[in-house]
């Protein structure tokens, strides 16, 4: 994995793949109660892809959350709440652009670095991964921060590979390796998403992100999230070996 910025076989572009634009970007989050969140989250994208990216919503809300989602014209799929994952695989697999990129609806992730992501798809990665831990990630409650260092770090090791933030909610994905893999964990889908195409050889980069101060309640436990985050590490780690 490689997270410096002037590495010499970056210079160029692929060569080889179709150049993408934001008309073949779709970017999916899962949504569950996030009134406080997806009117900004949704204007952002549509400022930042001059309204071209598709939005999908896989929304679990009892809140006004699907009507917002649905006025600023993204696609809702209604689904019990079941947990991240299961909101986020969904949400992987509805659209059929072929590049996916992931979020959370929480106003944490910066939609403006969009065209960094579009650009290193384009320069050939297969997974680009925001890393929020990068630029220190202060707005993050210090017991996230923590784990979140400590995920990357038990990743690393079970990996043998240096991988910086494992748990960040911000990718772009070719859609190939999203149909490709088959994907087994809930809360612990996040550190799937990077585990599997890193030990399976696809290129994947991490790229330094900034992190917001979230809008509205986290829906993560963090001692339940954490234990159940760390478990598919481990898990998921063993099975790729
Ligand atoms: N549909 C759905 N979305 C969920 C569920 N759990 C979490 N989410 C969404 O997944 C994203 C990540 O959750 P978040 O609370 O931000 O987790 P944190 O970043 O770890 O604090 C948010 O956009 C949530 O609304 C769920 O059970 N169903
Ligand atoms: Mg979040």
């Amino acid at each position: 994995m490689n997270t410096d910025t002037a590495r010499s076989d970056d210079s160029g572009d692929a060569g080889d793949g179709p150049e993408y634009t934001f008309d073949d970007v779709s970017v999916v989050m899962g949504t569950y109660n996030e009134e406080a969140a997806i009117g900004t989250v949704l204007d952002d994208i549509e400022r930042v892809t001059d309204g071209r990216a598709e939005v999908v919503c896989v929304d679990g809300s009892s809140d006004r959350t699907p009507e917002i989602a649905r006025e600023k014209g993204a696609q809702v799929v209604e689904q019990e709440p079941q947990g991240y994952g299961v909101a986020v695989r969904e949400a992987l697999l509805t659209p059929d652009r072929p590049v996916v990129v992931t979020t959370d609806c929480d106003d944490t992730y910066p939609m403006d670095q969009l065209p960094e992501f579009l650009d290193w798809i384009n320069r050939g990665y297969d997974v680009v991964s925001g890393d929020r831990l990068y630029w220190g990630a202060e707005a993050m409650p210090d017991l996230n921060r923590w784990g979140n260092y400590a995920f990357a770090a038990l990743t690393s090791l079970l990996m043998g590979e240096l991988v910086h933030d494992t748990t960040t909610g911000m990718r772009a994905y070719r859609r190939d390796v999203i149909e490709t893999i088959r994907w087994t964990e809930n809360t612990g889908l996040s550190a799937e998403l990077l585990i599997r195409p890193q030990m399976r050889g696809y290129d994947v980069r991490e790229i330094p992100i900034e992190y917001d101060e979230r809008a509205g309640e986290t829906k993560l436990d963090p001692f339940a999230g954490g234990a159940a985050i760390a478990k598919s590490i481990v898990k998921v780690c063993l099975d790729e070996r």
